[in-house]
């Protein structure tokens, strides 16, 4: 699409969420469950625009946790201000925002008595945003943090470095730094933000420390992971914090030779499932629904998903976990004798 083009069905659509959002002095903005730097981002850039075009105060909140050191370091570092959802009244807000999924998804808590008035997402339409007044999703987009920075470029406000920061490093997460299924739009998006950064809260974000026991916990996941032809499966236990998977996920990545990582572990009560594929053309998101059948929640991305079920699913959390593995590798037609482990078994260790 040319970008005259482009730039005018902005401005239409902010015209339409502006007049959705019309008169809204309290603003709740909802992100999905353990919410990822994209959920995050897009949250900071929509508070930012209805603020300063409405006056309107807002109010970030979540369900779950942030886990992993790079997106605690975001919160920390740009001065996000989160609520748990549990302590949010939504009679209390003149409008509801949902944003990074959709409601009726497994993945968010609201319900039919806490509905959403403004929902922007990129992953498939859910038949449930047919009843929101103004939804703006787009599964072709590769994030919700670059529809978030088109629509704040077409009001024309100035862009802070902290939400400009927000949104930079939710669209470089969600897109691997744009090195997979971009558009022209997030392009555009991240070549503005990359203007408007505190490049130094950025470096502290990407750099997170993280405290001793992340490489035990490392080395652990290590020794369980093994491969199965063009697969590999990390088995994590019980995690630290329920995105330890995605984390796993990431950094398996990088091993040649692989179309597809599964890392499964489980936190409090449940087995979270994550995938990530180097490949394009993958279609995660439908494996994982065919794996997680009715059992739990799944969705995501043909390049990156993930699911949950309920640790008692067959019986221990251990026992569900090898469930989940066994699907895997059942919906994949691998054989399971073709197993390796990705590390040589230990002889002495000290
Ligand atoms: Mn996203």
């Amino acid at each position: 699409m040319a970008n005259a083009e482009a730039n005018k069905i902005t401005r239409q659509r902010l015209s339409a969420l502006l007049a959705t959002a019309q008169g809204a002095k309290s603003a709740l903005l909802v992100t999905h469950n353990d919410p990822d730097p994209d959920a995050l981002g897009a949250a900071v850039g929509l508070g930012a625009l209805l603020e300063r075009r409405l006056g309107a105060d807002i109010t970030i909140a979540y369900r779950g946790f942030v886990g992993r050191a790079e997106n605690r370091a975001m919160v920390q570092e740009l001065g996000i201000k989160l609520v748990p959802f549990c302590l949010a009244d939504c009679r209390r807000y003149d409008l509801i925002a949902l944003l990074d999924t959709q409601p009726g998804a497994g993945n968010q808590p609201l319900d039919d008595y806490c509905w959403p008035r403004l929902v922007i997402d990129h992953h498939p339409l859910r038949p449930e945003t047919g009843h929101v007044r103004f939804a703006d999703v787009r599964p072709d987009g590769s994030s919700t943090s670059a529809i978030v920075t088109n629509y704040l470029r077409a009001s024309r406000l100035k862009i802070e470095p902290n939400v400009a920061t927000a949104l930079f490093y939710g669209i470089k997460s969600d897109t691997l730094g744009l090195s997979r299924e971009t558009d022209e739009e997030d392009t555009r998006a991240y070549v503005y933000l990359q203007r408007h950064l505190d490049r130094e809260a950025l470096a502290s974000i990407e750099s997170a420390a993280v405290p001793r026991d992340y490489f035990g916990a490392l080395d652990a996941a290590l020794h369980r992971t093994y491969t199965l032809d063009g697969l590999v499966v990390s088995r994590l236990g019980a995690m630290r914090y329920p995105d330890m998977a995605a984390e796993m996920a990431d950094f398996l990545r990088r091993l040649e030779h692989v179309r597809i990582i599964v890392a499964v572990g489980h936190y409090r009560d449940e087995v979270i499932v994550s995938l990530r594929s180097p490949e394009q053309g993958t279609k995660l998101d439908e494996l994982v629904q065919s794996v997680v059948r009715s059992d739990g929640s799944a969705g995501g991305h043909g390049y990156m998903a993930a699911g949950r079920v309920p640790a008692d699913l067959s019986g221990t959390a251990e026992a569900t976990e090898d469930e989940m593995v066994r699907r895997f590798t059942e919906a994949l037609g691998v054989q399971d004798y073709r197993r390796e482990p990705l590390l040589p078994p230990e002889q002495n260790r000290t």
